[in-house]
């Protein structure tokens, strides 16, 4: 690894990006921190439970917003920040956006929140309430204050995820229209936007297929660009006997036409397995909404919540995910 005609991710270095090697008889693409769950439910006085959180590179370290839920078990948004993306100090203070029109200042509730570094900021989305769930959009410069944006969507929308540059000149995001309750159904969507208020152009990138994907699909983490195309990871949902089940998959998507997809995982690359992701508020789940990933060594380090309870932290290297894509696409 090293030397840039190598290189298969296609974006900065973070050589303190958090790692561990995959265990010793571990065959599985993508493997789990031995420190999990990295963030327990009550690490604030606040909050019932820290789970589907966004993790950036900022300044010497990391900083993020996390969804807390409180204690009235109210969806809330709070900054954090961390000297090696592992131990976090988080803010008991929900995040206020600063907003000049109230109706949209108006905050109902914030949950599954992306944050994706464009040119000279960071831009949030979220699932954000206005008369149902539909994306919100704001930004900051230094996790204290946050400006919101209009909504890029009527609701009913979530897992609104933008791509980390503009595309044909466009920014681009991801999103997955839904209902107003646990919506049994869901394709992921390509959108584009010449200014970040108004979206448009809307194209299909791809629809639920069997098992572990086979209710509906979102997508997770920002998509990380690599010379074999957008590495795009993202949950699925099966509807087992005992409710939903939320799984992580991968897929990948042409550079200039996103919403084409070039192979996607059949297998889930993971599901939950261990007990933090299997018990809790809500039972099997893992839900990726972040990855780092250290173009100088192809390690990529994913966020995802787990059991709507707690964070988890997992890891894989670009070649051998891109491989297994490849290799087990549908
Ligand atoms: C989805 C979202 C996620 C949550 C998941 C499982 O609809 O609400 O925040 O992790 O359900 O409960």
């Amino acid at each position: 690894m090293g030397g840039d005609k190598t290189r298969t991710i296609i974006g900065q270095e973070i050589p303190n990006i958090p790692w561990e090697e995959r265990p010793s008889g571990c065959t599985d693409v993508v493997w789990r921190s031995k420190r999990n769950p990295i963030i327990p439910r009550n690490l604030i006085p606040s909050s019932n439970s820290i789970f589907n959180s966004a993790v950036v590179p900022f300044q010497d370290g990391f900083a993020g917003v996390f969804r807390c839920d409180d204690r009235r078990r109210m969806m809330q948004l709070h900054a954090g920040r961390s000297v090696d993306g592992i131990n976090w100090e988080i803010d008991n203070e929900r995040i206020r956006f600063v907003s000049d029109d109230p109706e949209i200042g108006r905050f109902e509730y914030g949950y599954d929140p992306r944050v994706c570094w464009i040119e000279d900021r960071y831009y949030v989305t979220w699932c954000n309430g206005y008369h149902g769930p539909t994306i919100g959009v704001g930004y900051t410069y230094d996790f204290k204050t946050f400006c919101q944006l209009e909504n890029a969507f009527l609701p009913y929308n979530r897992n609104g995820v933008l791509f980390p540059r503009k595309i044909n000149g466009k920014y681009a995001m991801l999103s997955r229209p839904s209902d107003t309750g646990h919506t049994p159904f869901g394709d992921i969507f390509y959108s584009e936007s010449p200014d970040m208020i108004h979206w448009g152009r809307h194209r299909h990138v791809m629809s639920p297929i069997g098992g572990w994907q086979s209710t509906k699909i979102g997508a997770g983490p920002t998509p990380i660009e690599t010379t074999e195309g957008w590495l795009l990871i993202y949950h699925g949902v099966l509807t087992s006997c005992n409710g939903f089940v939320y799984s992580v998959g991968a897929a990948l998507l042409d550079i200039d036409e996103p919403w084409k997809v070039i192979a996607r995982t059949y297998p889930y690359i993971m599901s939950p397995q261990e007990l933090y992701e299997c018990v809790g508020d809500v039972p099997n789940v893992v839900f990726p909404c972040a990855a780092l990933a250290d173009a100088a060594t192809g390690r990529i380090a994913i966020y995802y919540g787990a059991a709507d309870t707690v964070t988890g932290l997992a890891f894989t290297q670009v070649d051998e995910l891109i491989e297994f894509i490849k290799e087990n696409s549908v």
